[in-house]
């Protein structure tokens, strides 16, 4: 059996290609509702620059080349994150009537990490699929590389980002779309008209 409780623990994941604003509309909608908010690259990020962890050189090679770091490595990320902030009930963090609200980007990449999380944490409510063309996405991240020092936002990662995107990405979208769970959210436009799509999609979905 899972190991949190559904009735406890609200579950929404933000999935989209590389550079289709999962971190960008992820952070407005935590200002909007409160959810306690999971970045599986930021907590990848974080572990890799951590003295003394010993899978940052693994994570750090898996990033720049586009890479999905291995399933194990992931997922205690995120559940460690997740059993932290249940063990602290952090108020006005995700923790609101005795109930943990997550929101979660960029996690589940691969169908190992659904097929794993899904079975031995919790069943998501809802999964906000960021839509736009790979032309857009390939100039946001090439914009954002002028600045980020991200060792990924270069031409070179960024072709290879995509193509792991179609090949292993997709396919954890598609079997969310099977089982329902999937609002596409039409992320061309700016970054305040796409949070106004998606806010409204969470309003009507989650609360
Ligand atoms: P992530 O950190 O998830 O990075 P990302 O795909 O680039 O998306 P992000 O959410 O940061 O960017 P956004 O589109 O919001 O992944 C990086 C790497 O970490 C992966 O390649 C992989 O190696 C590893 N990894 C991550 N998750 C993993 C997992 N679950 N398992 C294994 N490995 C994993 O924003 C991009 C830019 O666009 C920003 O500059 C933003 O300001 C801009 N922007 C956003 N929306 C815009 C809009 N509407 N208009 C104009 N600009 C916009």
């Amino acid at each position: 059996t899972p190991a949190l409780d559904s009735d406890k623990v609200t579950v929404l994941f933000v999935l989209g290609g590389p550079g289709s604003g999962k971190g960008t509309q992820s952070a407005n909608l935590v200002q909007d509702f409160g959810f306690s908010h999971l970045s599986a690259g930021d907590l990848l990020r974080a572990e890799q620059s951590r003295p003394g962890s010993e899978v940052g050189a693994l994570i750090r090679t898996y990033i720049k080349e586009g890479q999905i770091v291995p399933v194990e490595v992931t997922i205690k990320l995120i559940e460690n994150a997740i059993r932290d902030v249940l063990a602290e009930k952090r108020e006005g963090e995700g923790w609101e009537d005795g109930k943990g609200r997550f929101l979660i980007d960029g996690f589940p990449r691969k169908m190992d990490q659904a097929l794993l999380f899904d079975a031995e944490l919790c069943q998501s409510k809802l999964v906000l699929f960021m839509d736009t063309t790979e032309e857009i996405m390939r100039e946001r991240l090439l914009e954002r590389g002028k600045t980020s020092g991200r060792e990924d936002d270069n031409e070179e990662s960024i072709k290879k980002r995509f193509k792991v995107y179609k090949e292993q990405t997709r396919p954890v979208i598609d079997y969310y779309i099977e089982k329902g769970k999937v609002a596409t959210i039409p992320g061309s436009g700016t970054i305040e008209e796409v949070h106004a799509l998606a806010k409204a999609v969470v309003v009507e979905q989650v609360f």
